[in-house]
C-alpha cells in the first residue's frame, strides 16, 4: 500500500454476519420472513407503522446483544493507524464499527440505536422500543420512527461520500451483495476516480466485474489478512 493515502471502504451486511446478525438476501436473510416492502419502505410504514417498529425494535435488541468480530476489529485498527484520509462508509445500522473503536465511520443508512422525529426533526439515541409510542424528548409529540433509510429515501451524507471517493486512491468493498443503489455504484465511481478496488465478500457480488480483485471468504478471516 505505498502509493496508498486515500482509502474508502464500503461495507454490508456481511461483516457483521459472523457477529450474529442475519444478513437480507440469502436464503435465510431477513426479507424471507420481513417482505422488504411491507417494512423497509415509508408506505410500508405508513400501512402498518406497529409492524415496522415492531421489525425494528427486534433488531435493536439484536444489535445491542452482538459483539463485534474480528474484521471489525481489523477495520478499526487500520483507522488508528492510518495517517492519510480513511473513511468506513456503511450500510450497516449496527454500531459495531464504533464499539470496535473506529472512529471514521458514516452511515449512510441510518442508525438503529437512533430515533428520528418527523415532527421536529430531532434525532436521540435510542436503545428502548418505539411501538409503544413514546413522546419525542425534544417535543413531546408521539411522532419517533426508526433513523433508517428506506427504499425511496435519501441516503445520509451523500455529499461527503461522493467527495472522499474522488480522492480516494483505494476503494475496498467488504460483505455487500451489490444489490441496492446508490452504494453499488460507488466501485465505477472511485474507479473512475482513479483509485485500485479490492472486494472482499463470501460471494462475489453482482458488481463484482468492476473490482480489479476478489477476495473471497468469510471476513472474519479475509478482512484480518488485508489489514495486517
Ligand atoms: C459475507 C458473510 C461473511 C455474508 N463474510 N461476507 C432500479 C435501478 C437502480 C436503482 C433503483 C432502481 N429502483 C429503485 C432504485 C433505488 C433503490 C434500489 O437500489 N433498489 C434496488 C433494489 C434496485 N435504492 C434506494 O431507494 C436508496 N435511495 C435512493 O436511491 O435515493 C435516491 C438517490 C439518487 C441518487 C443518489 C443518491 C440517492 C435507498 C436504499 C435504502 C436501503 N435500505 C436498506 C434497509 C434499511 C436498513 C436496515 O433495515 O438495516 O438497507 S435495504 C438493505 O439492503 C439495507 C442494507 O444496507 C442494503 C444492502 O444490503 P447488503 O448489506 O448488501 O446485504 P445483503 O444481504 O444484500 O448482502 C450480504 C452480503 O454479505 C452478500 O454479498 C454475502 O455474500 C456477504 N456475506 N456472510 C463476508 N461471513
Amino acid at each position: 500500500m505505498n502509493d496508498i493515502r486515500n482509502i474508502v471502504i464500503l461495507t454490508g451486511a456481511g461483516i457483521s454476519a459472523e457477529s450474529g446478525l442475519r444478513t437480507f438476501r440469502a436464503e435465510d436473510g431477513l426479507w424471507e420472513d420481513h417482505p422488504v416492502e411491507e417494512v423497509a419502505t415509508p408506505q410500508g410504514f405508513r400501512r402498518d407503522p406497529d409492524l415496522v417498529q415492531r421489525f425494528y425494535d427486534e433488531r435493536r435488541s439484536g444489535i445491542l446483544a452482538a459483539q463485534p468480530n474480528p474484521a471489525h476489529d481489523a477495520l478499526a485498527r487500520l483507522d488508528r493507524a492510518w495517517d492519510g484520509e480513511l473513511l468506513i462508509v456503511t450500510q450497516n445500522i449496527d454500531d459495531l464499527h464504533e464499539r470496535a473503536g473506529a472512529a471514521r465511520v458514516l452511515h449512510m443508512h441510518g442508525e438503529g440505536l437512533s430515533a428520528w422525529c418527523t415532527v421536529c426533526d430531532a434525532r436521540h439515541s435510542w436503545t428502548g422500543t418505539l411501538r409503544d409510542n413514546p413522546p419525542c424528548p425534544s417535543c413531546g409529540q408521539a411522532a419517533l420512527r426508526p433513523d433508517i433509510v428506506w427504499f425511496g429515501e435519501m441516503p445520509y451524507r451523500m455529499d461527503e461520500i461522493f467527495a472522499a471517493l474522488s480522492r480516494a486512491d483505494l476503494f475496498v468493498s467488504i460483505g455487500t451483495s451489490g444489490a441496492v443503489y446508490p452504494a453499488a455504484g460507488f466501485v465505477q465511481g472511485a474507479k473512475e476516480a482513479g483509485a485500485a478496488t479490492l472486494e472482499l465478500n463470501l460471494e462475489r457480488s453482482q458488481g463484482s466485474h468492476w473490482f480489479d480483485e476478489t477476495r473471497l471468504g468469510p471476513a472474519s478471516m479475509l478482512v484480518p489478512q488485508w489489514v495486517e
